[in-house]
């Protein structure tokens, strides 16, 4: 299972974000800085498809796509030199697939923040130079291994070539998610888990009254960097959201209309960090279950079938495919779209869209 390791700095409100992606209205739990376990939780993707799928199909079992979330310790100034949690945290963090980066907006004075001023932009460079001071480290170690060598052999001198570039590049404070790579590039640093190389969706916590942008310090930069960079930047009222999921709907109804959102954070934390993981979801429908399955980036019609039965891969012949969206054109039913020619027979190399409604015939 992909999973998203939320980091930032202590007292950011990361477990308060944790509450608010797992729908749990308890209170905070204190701060666990003393702590190297994290709470880990695997939650239901919203998706709007599969309740009407189910809803048609009325099936015996409704199976969603999930994802997990991590809730990390904070991180610290330092902490790459092994400062407080340092390399446990980092441990930790170099697991996930996708980081969540929560930045505190919020103003409490019963909250002592760890760096005294409220500035999200600087607290967000500071977590991020561990990362890239980390990944440096690791980069440093190994290309003096590479180095004390006397002869490369051509696959290391590639990796040599590669780590230096790497190295360059984090030397500018350059996270390595910002360097362009190709597949093949990427596969060879896949075994260094490079922590700066992950997808990052950036979280300003804010508190229930920041309800303009000009109430957030540092607000118009944070979003030119984000934009520049290529980062998802979600503004979520963490302490409120996480109330509110122990509401009933109505009452959420009427406190998401007073802080202007249309979707609860919950909804937009776990869409964001699906499309963050590079995720897409395929479905199988039918009497016994409506699912959804989750594939990761480019994946052909047989990647789709070994998702759900290796069997299904073996003995591949063809798939039927249609995508939800034509289907709910059609009235939600297989023979009309049969009839309008919208039911399409593909073969193993099909490329697998989100949303594609899929049945494969095999044969072993
Ligand atoms: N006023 C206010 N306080 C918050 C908000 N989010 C978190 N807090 C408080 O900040 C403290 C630290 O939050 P927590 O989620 O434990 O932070 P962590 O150390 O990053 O996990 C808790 O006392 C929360 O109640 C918020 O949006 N507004
Ligand atoms: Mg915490």
């Amino acid at each position: 299972m992909l999973g998203c390791g939320i980091i930032g700095l202590p007292l950011s409100g990361k477990t308060t974000i944790f509450n608010v992606i797992t729908g749990s209205g308890a209170e905070v739990k204190p701060y666990a800085g003393g702590k190297t376990d994290p709470n880990r939780a695997i939650v239901e993707v919203p998706d709007e498809r599969i309740d009407k799928l189910t809803e048609i199909f009325k099936p015996k079992k409704r199976t969603p796509a999930m994802v997990e979330f991590v809730d990390l310790a904070g991180l610290s100034r330092d902490a790459s030199r092994g400062a407080g949690l340092g390399n446990a945290f980092l441990s930790f963090v170099a697991e996930a697939d996708a980081l969540i980066h929560v930045l505190r907006a919020f103003d409490n004075p019963e909250v002592p923040h760890p760096e005294e001023t409220l500035d999200p932009l600087r607290d967000w460079k500071i977590v991020e130079t561990e990362l890239i001071l980390r990944d440096l480290g690791l980069t440093e170690t190994r290309l003096s291994r590479l180095s004390a060598k006397k002869r490369l052999l051509p696959e290391e001198q590639l990796e040599a070539d590669l780590l230096k570039r790497c190295q360059e590049h984090l030397l500018e404070e350059r996270p390595l998610r910002d360097l362009p790579l190709d597949e093949d590039q990427l596969r060879l640093l896949r075994g260094f888990t490079f922590v700066s190389l992950k997808p990052e969706l950036v979280v300003l916590n804010l508190d229930e009254t920041q309800v303009t942008d000009d109430s957030i310090p540092g607000y118009e930069e944070l979003a030119a960097l984000c934009e520049s960079r290529g980062m998802p930047l979600v503004k979520v009222y963490g302490r409120m959201e996480m109330e509110m999921s122990a509401l009933s709907p109505d009452e959420q109804a009427e406190f998401m209309a007073e802080l202007h959102v249309a979707e609860t954070g919950r909804k937009r934390l776990i869409s964001g960090a699906y499309r963050l993981l590079g995720l897409l979801s395929f479905f199988t429908v039918g009497p016994d279950e409506v699912r959804a399955w989750t594939l990761k980036g480019r994946a052909t019609a047989v990647d789709a079938a070994g998702t759900i039965h290796s069997d299904l891969a073996r003995g591949f012949i063809r798939a039927q495919v249609v995508n939800y969206e034509e289907f709910m054109r059609h009235g939600g039913s297989f023979a009309a779209c049969r009839e309008a020619g919208v039911l399409r027979l593909e073969g193993k190399e099909y490329p697998v869209k989100d949303g594609d409604i899929l049945e494969i015939r095999f044969n072993v």
